[in-house]
């Protein structure tokens, strides 16, 4: 029987620069170890981040949890999970903090999975045939994510290459061929890269939109790799009183769903996320009938991966795809059980690192290890890379 010896917990930097927690979990000579990345263009739905006080006060509460996780075997995740819950007591992780808990959970399920010796995604997957997700990669980004940017946050590059690893280069050829592209376009500029390493210009969409399309066909007709354009609105983030602001015009709610559904047709666009406000379960409902036999529409800040609110989703016929990020919801057992509903009604299944990101590469894991079909992360950038580079080591070794 391995018992847990110790949990401790650390403040790190992330990629912005900001402090997040890291926690290992530790059995004698065994220790997992993990991260929690942060959000910019949060979901006002996700779980507490941080209780009260933020950061340190989540650092000081998790003495508590360390306590009740000393003495706990490994290998039951859901006990362990379960355990998160009763030291919080609320249910949105107000006092833990459900960036203390997913850091916690997570460790946890590593620490497991060495003392099995397997990888994290074995000790997930429980199967001998495994498969690769499809990389969505950040190539030119705006909103919360960058100074100056779009409007909408993420012009991404879905890659379905014959291997995991032609899918992430040819994002990353991609991603250097729009670098061209606007350096030829604005000589005079200096360019730089957002939170998610995509770039920054002063473009409105539709000229991201434009640049995107030529890009992924001019990499496409080099690599034959099968691109497509994928984008990110966080329409939550530029929608108030029933309006959504873009730089030159303010759309309704129906227009907006018009407007979509234009740009899916223009722009052969196969992956729409949070293209309305989070909590327009009826629009969402409206796109999908309209668009979601042609293109996934993803929703993020919409069911911020909680099994009650994707149950909603379901039910109102609202988006066809969720995405899934741990920290949203707090631990691994939840986000399984999220996944699992998922799944079972035919919703694509799409994990995602967050704006604010560590080297932590745990979700290169979760993406195999539960067959979930998507990843969305950063083309390039070492916070980003961890993710890929993984992937490429787990395809290697599947
Ligand atoms: C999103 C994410 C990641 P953030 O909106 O999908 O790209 O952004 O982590 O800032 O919430
Ligand atoms: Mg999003």
């Amino acid at each position: 029987m391995v018992e847990i010896t110790k949990a401790t917990i650390r403040k790190i930097i992330d990629s912005r620069g900001n402090p997040t927690v890291e926690v290992d979990i530790v059995s004698n000579k065994i220790s997992g170890r993990a991260a929690a990345p942060s959000g910019a263009s949060k979901g006002t739905f996700e779980v507490k981040d941080y209780p009260e006080g933020g950061i340190s006060s989540g650092i000081k509460g998790f003495d508590r949890v360390a306590r009740m996780a000393t003495g706990m075997r490994l290998s039951d995740q859901r006990n362990f999970d379960s355990m998160l819950h009763e030291a919080d007591g609320t249910d949105n992780f107000a006092v833990v903090g459900g960036n203390v808990a997913v850091a916690a959970s997570l460790a946890y399920a590593k620490a497991s999975a060495i003392s099995e010796n397997l990888e994290l995604y074995q000790s997930l997957s429980r199967s001998s045939t495994v498969s690769m997700p499809q990389p969505m990669g950040n190539i030119i980004g705006g909103g919360k994510h960058a100074i100056n940017g779009t409007t909408m946050q993420e012009f991404l590059s879905l890659s379905n290459g014959k291997t995991y690893s032609d899918s992430a280069f040819a994002n990353v050829s991609v991603h250097k061929k729009v670098g061209e592209m606007l350096r030829a376009k604005f000589p005079q500029l200096s360019l730089g890269l957002g939170d998610e390493k995509a770039w920054v210009a002063p473009l409105t969409d539709s000229e991201a939109l434009e640049i995107m399309s030529n890009a992924i066909n001019s990499v496409h007709e080099k690599t034959g790799v099968e691109l497509s354009l994928a984008v990110d609105l966080a329409a939550s983030e530029f929608y108030d009183n029933n309006t959504y602001s873009y730089q030159d015009r303010m759309l309704s709610t129906d227009e907006q769903i018009e407007f979509i559904a234009d740009l899916v047709e223009r722009f052969g666009i196969k992956s729409i996320e949070d293209p309305l406000n989070e909590s327009d379960f009826e629009g969402f409902a409206k796109l999908t009938k309209k668009i979601g036999s042609k293109a996934m529409i993803i929703g993020d800040d919409l069911f911020v991966t909680n099994k009650e609110r994707l149950q909603k989703g379901i039910n109102a016929g609202a988006a066809n795809a969720i995405l899934i990020k741990p920290n949203q919801i707090g631990t691994l057992s939840d986000m399984i059980d999220t996944v699992k509903l998922a799944k079972k009604n035919n919703y694509e299944t799409v994990i995602s690192h967050r704006s604010g990101e560590t080297e932590d590469s745990s979700i290169a894991h979760l993406a195999v290890g539960l067959g979930i079909g998507y990843i969305k992360t950063g083309t390039i950038g070492g916070e980003r890379t961890a993710k890929h580079n993984e992937l490429i080591r787990i395809e290697e070794n599947k």
